[in-house]
C-alpha cells in the first residue's frame, strides 16, 4: 500500500497538490479513480470523485473505505468541476468532455494518474506503448526482471493502476504499459527506457485523426534515456524524439551493429551476438519475434542479465486471448485472438497463422479503417463469419470474400465447425472492441473457448 513518505510529499508538492485549500476532483470511479483516491487520501489530500454512471464499479469500496470522500454519481455536474483546484481524469473519460474543457480554459490543471505516479516514483521506469503488443512486451520484460530476482512491479494499462504499484519499499524497476489515453494527459513522465512497438489505426472514436493519435503516443519520449523503436514501421519512423533521448531499433531483418534483429533464424542483440534461436521462443509468430526483440533491448538498457532474459524468452508462453491455441478438432485448429481489438492485431494473426483461415470477426470498430485487411483476407481467408455492430462495415472492406452474418459468438463457432475442413484454422480475431456485445474482450474469448470445447462434449 502506498503510504506517506518524502518522495510522495515532494512529488505532490510539484503538482501543487499539497497546497492549503487544494480540492482535487477525480473523474471516473474505475480502478484508476479508486487508486488515485486511495493514494491522495493516504497523503492527506482532500478529494472528491465524480462518475457519470448511476452505479459505478467501485462505489461500495469508496463508501466503505473512504467515508470522507464526497462522491457524485449519475452525471457530470458543472458545479463539482467548478469547485475543483485540480482535476485528475481516468483514461476512459475523454478530455473533450465539456466540463473538463471549461476547467482547463479556466487554468485548472487537468492530468491523469500517471503524472502523480511519475512525480512520486522512487526507481527506474520502463514504459511501453504501441497499437499492439504492449501487454505482451510489458509482461515479458517483467518476467525477465523477475528471473533476475529483481523486485519488479508491472502495471498501468495492463491492469494494476500505476499508483497501486508504489509502496514503502523501493522497487528495482517499474514496468508500465501505457495507452494513448494515459499518455495524452501526461506531462511529468520521464521514463528511463521506453518502447514504441508500432502504430496502426485504433481508437479513432476518441481521436480526430491519426496524427492526433500519434501525438499522444509521442509523449512517451519525454525525458532522457533509451527509446526502442520499430525500424520497419513507417509511422514509428516519423516520430520526433527529444534530443536527449537516444534510440535503438528492432526489426525482423539483419540488424546493423547497435540494433536488434534476426539473422539465420536467431535473435541478434546490439553487439551482434546470437541470444537465442527463434525456434526456442515459446511465443510464436513474427509479431512475437518483434515483441521478444523489444523486451531484449529494454532489458539490456536496464542491465537485466542476459541469462535471466534467455530464461524468460524460453519459458514465457504468452497471455490468454492473444493468438491462443484452443483445440485441434478433426484436423481443424481453433485459435482465440479476442484481444485483437483493432485491424493491426487481426492482420498480424492472419499473416502469422496457417491458411486457409475461417475468420470470426466484428464488433465495435471504433471508427477504424478496415481496408488494411482487404488483401490479406482475400489471400488467406476462405470464409468470413461476422458478428456485432460493425459487421457490415467489415464485410464491405473484405470485398468479394465469402461471408455469413451471425448474431452470437456461439452461432459463429457452430457455423465455423460446419464449414471448416481438415487443415483449416478457425480464428477468432475480431479487429474490433467487444463492448457492443460483451463486458470485455475476456468474456468474448472465454465464450468462444467454451463454445469450441462444447463441440467435442
Ligand atoms: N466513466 C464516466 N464517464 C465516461 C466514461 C467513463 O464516468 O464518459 C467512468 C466509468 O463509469 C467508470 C470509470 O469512468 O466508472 C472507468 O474509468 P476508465 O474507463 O478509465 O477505466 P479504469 O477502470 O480506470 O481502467 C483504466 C483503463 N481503461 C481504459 O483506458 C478504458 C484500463 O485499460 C487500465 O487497465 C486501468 O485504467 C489501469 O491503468 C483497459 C483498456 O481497455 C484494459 N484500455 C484501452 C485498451 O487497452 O485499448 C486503452
Ligand atoms: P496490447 O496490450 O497493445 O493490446 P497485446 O500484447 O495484448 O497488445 O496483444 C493484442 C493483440 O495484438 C493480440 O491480438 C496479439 O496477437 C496482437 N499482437 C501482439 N503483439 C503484436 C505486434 N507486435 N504487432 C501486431 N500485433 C500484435
Amino acid at each position: 500500500m502506498p503510504t506517506d513518505n518524502h518522495n510522495n510529499r515532494d512529488g505532490l508538492a510539484r503538482l501543487g497538490l499539497d497546497q492549503h485549500g487544494a480540492r482535487v476532483l477525480v473523474v471516473g470511479l474505475g480502478v484508476t479513480g479508486l487508486s488515485v483516491v486511495r493514494f491522495l487520501q493516504q497523503n492527506d489530500i482532500e478529494v472528491a470523485v465524480v462518475d457519470s454512471r448511476d452505479n459505478p464499479p467501485n462505489l461500495k469500496e469508496i463508501e466503505e473505505s473512504f467515508s470522507d470522500v464526497a462522491v457524485f454519481i449519475g452525471g457530470f455536474e458543472a458545479k463539482e468541476f467548478e469547485a475543483a483546484t485540480h482535476i485528475i481524469v481516468s483514461p476512459g473519460v475523454s478530455l473533450d468532455q465539456e466540463n473538463i474543457q471549461l476547467a482547463a480554459e479556466r487554468g485548472i490543471p487537468v492530468f491523469g494518474d500517471i503524472d502523480i505516479f511519475a512525480v512520486c516514483v522512487d526507481a527506474p521506469i520502463a514504459a511501453i506503448t504501441g497499437s499492439n503488443g504492449k501487454s505482451t512486451v510489458t509482461t515479458l520484460l517483467g518476467e525477465m526482471a523477475s528471473k533476475a530476482e529483481w523486485d519488479v512491479r508491472v502495471g498501468g494499462n495492463l491492469g494494476t493502476p500505476a499508483l497501486d504499484l508504489l509502496s514503502d519499499k523501493q522497487a528495482d524497476v517499474y514496468v508500465l504499459e501505457l495507452s494513448s489515453f494515459q499518455l495524452e494527459r501526461t506531462s511529468q513522465l520521464k521514463a528511463d527506457v521506453v518502447a514504441l512497438l508500432n502504430i496502426s489505426d485504433d481508437h479513432m472514436d476518441r481521436y480526430q485523426s491519426m496524427s492526433d493519435y500519434c501525438a499522444a503516443k509521442e509523449r512517451i519520449f519525454y525525458g532522457e534515456g533509451l527509446a526502442v523503436l520499430n525500424r520497419q514501421d513507417a509511422a514509428v519512423q516519423m516520430m520526433v524524439l527529444p534530443p536527449e533521448r537516444k534510440a535503438v531499433s528492432f526489426g525482423l531483418d539483419d540488424p546493423q551493429l547497435g540494433d536488434y534483429g534476426v539473422n539465420g533464424g536467431a535473435l541478434i542483440s546490439k553487439n551482434g551476438d546470437v541470444v537465442l534461436n527463434v525456434s526456442e521462443l515459446k511465443i510464436k509468430g513474427s509479431h512475437n519475434i518483434q515483441n521478444a526483440l523489444t523486451a531484449m533491448a529494454m532489458a539490456d538498457a536496464l542491465n537485466i542479465p542476459k541469462q535471466a532474459q534467455k530464461t524468460a524468452l524460453k519459458t514465457f508462453s504468452g497471455l490468454a486471448h492473444r493468438t491462443q491455441w484452443v483445440a485441434d478438432i478433426e484436423g481443424v485448429t481453433w485459435i482465440n485472438d479476442s484481444k485483437a481489438t483493432n485491424p493491426g492485431a487481426c492482420l498480424a494473426a492472419l499473416e502469422g497463422l496457417d491458411a486457409p483461415i475461417v475468420l470470426i470477426a466484428g464488433g465495435d470498430g471504433k471508427g477504424a479503417d478496415f481496408s488494411v485487411l482487404a488483401s490479406t483476407i482475400k489471400k488467406n481467408v476462405s470464409l468470413l463469419i461476422l458478428i456485432g455492430r460493425d459487421a457490415k462495415i467489415l464485410q464491405a472492406a473484405a470485398e468479394a470474400t465469402p461471408y455469413e452474418m451471425v448474431s452470437s459468438i456461439e452461432e459463429a463457432v457452430s457455423l465455423a465447425a460446419k464449414r471448416s475442413n481438415a487443415g483449416d484454422t478457425v480464428l477468432l480475431s475480431p479487429a474490433c472492441a467487444s463492448l457492443d456485445q460483451f463486458a470485455n474482450y475476456q468474456e468474448r474469448g472465454n465464450r468462444f473457448i467454451a463454445a469450441v470445447e462444447a463441440l467435442t462434449s
